[in-house]
């Protein structure tokens, strides 16, 4: 019999009774969104869980990045990586910004803030970084920059969700980050996000814009835009936080097994997040070199498959290189040697909490034998 598909990542789910409880709820209140007590008791608990001010949540973490963009007035150019998932780039776009794309680090595929200070323009705004894997990014750095230069920061921190450096979490720098909820997440509401920020008035606007600028039944303090969680979602939230913990310590578990495995293999780079960091294991990238692994990326991607295992490769094509990017400036891909490196090496494996140990070590033994 063949083995069953393992894809790159699986949804955790609460028990299905402990959601009859909550859907009961609904249904006999049928309060079903706009601020409703599932949603509100959700940004509480968020609030102390992730440690953090304020937040605000949203039906996805686009709308979550395109409504931060809003909030901050933020126009013309503004920097950030090609090495992310589009939704990124694309919150520029809707936002009518002409993303600045600066090349990445080898180490943490996070943007390299060695590079920003020439990128900027009498034109830029904002810097757009994102905690790629939820590894943080060179914040100290950055915000040195932005201060210098009087530019805001939002941080793309959709894969960050309970990540700490030095116990703080990472959500509390720049000045607005976006968390995404999407069912691919460690944290999901199926789908979901959310915008930190630290003070009340903003968090105030912010939640002014993600419902339609109504501040009361008659006033409409801002041209806004519909992007609220529903309480289906919220009530998911909640009973996925209790879990969460425990959840996270399955993907380390995870994520241990395969370093063991693989860190000998010649060809086979495996970055760690640094001692002081946190981490939530949200994603397995391992890097290959064709010429000491003997197989390239694409020879070992195809090879998985054959074999059940659907490994993606996060983060390929760069976005730089998506057509509507690549017409707006279409020099920057000679400008990002390391993201255009790392995005043809790159893989990532599968890891999420009910992965088997036997299926991690099958895993790791079909990359052994491509070796
Ligand atoms: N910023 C960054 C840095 C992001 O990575 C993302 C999203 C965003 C912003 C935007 O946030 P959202 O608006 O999405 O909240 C996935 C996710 O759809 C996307 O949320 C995520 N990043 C991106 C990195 O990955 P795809 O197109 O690769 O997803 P898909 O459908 O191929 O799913 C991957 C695998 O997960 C499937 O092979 C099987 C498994 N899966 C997926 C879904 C949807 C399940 O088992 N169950 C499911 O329900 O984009």
């Amino acid at each position: 019999m063949k083995d069953k598909p393992i894809f790159v990542t699986q949804p955790s789910l609460p028990p299905l009774e402990e959601f009859y409880k909550s859907l009961k709820i609904i249904w006999e209140s049928k309060w079903l969104t706009n601020n409703g007590p599932f949603h509100q008791q959700l940004e509480k608990e968020l609030c102390k869980f992730l440690g953090v001010k304020h937040i605000s949540l949203f039906s996805n973490g686009t709308l979550a990045l395109i409504t931060a963009l809003q909030a901050l007035q933020i126009k013309g150019e503004v920097i950030t990586t090609p090495y992310s998932f589009v939704a990124t780039t694309n919150a520029l776009w809707w936002n009518n910004i002409k993303p600045v794309f600066v090349d990445i680090e080898p180490q943490t595929f996070n943007i390299d803030a060695s590079k920003i200070v020439e990128a900027i323009t009498n034109k830029t705004t904002a810097i757009l970084p994102v905690h790629v894997y939820g590894n943080p990014c060179n914040i100290k750095k950055i915000n040195a920059i932005a201060k210098k230069y009087n530019l805001k920061v939002i941080y793309d921190a959709a894969h960050s969700f309970g990540v700490t450096l030095k116990d703080k979490s990472v959500l509390n720098f720049g000045d607005l980050s976006i968390l995404s909820f999407h069912a691919t997440k460690v944290f999901n509401t199926f789908e979901g996000g959310a915008i930190i920020c630290h003070d009340k008035k903003m968090k105030q606007h912010i939640d002014d814009l993600k419902n339609f600028g109504f501040r009361d039944e008659i006033t409409v303090v801002t041209p806004g835009i519909n992007a609220k969680m529903n309480e289906f979602q919220a009530a998911l939230g909640l009973l996925q936080l209790k879990h969460l913990k425990k959840e996270i310590l399955k993907r380390k578990i995870i994520a241990e097994i395969y370093y063991n495995e693989l860190k000998d293999i010649k060809g086979i780079n495996i970055s760690l997040p640094s001692k002081d960091i946190s981490y939530n294991y949200s994603y397995f990238p391992i890097l290959i070199d064709t010429t000491l692994f003997g197989k390239s990326r694409d020879d070992l991607y195809t090879f998985m498959r054959t074999n059940n295992i659907f490994c993606r490769k996060y983060f390929y094509p760069l976005i730089s290189d998506f057509s509507t990017y690549k017409e707006l400036d279409s020099s920057s891909s000679s400008n990002l040697p390391i993201a255009t490196e790392v995005s043809k090496r790159v893989l990532c494996l599968p890891i999420y909490p009910d992965l088997e140990i036997d299926e991690v070590s099958r895993i790791a033994n079909l990359i052994k034998l491509k070796s």
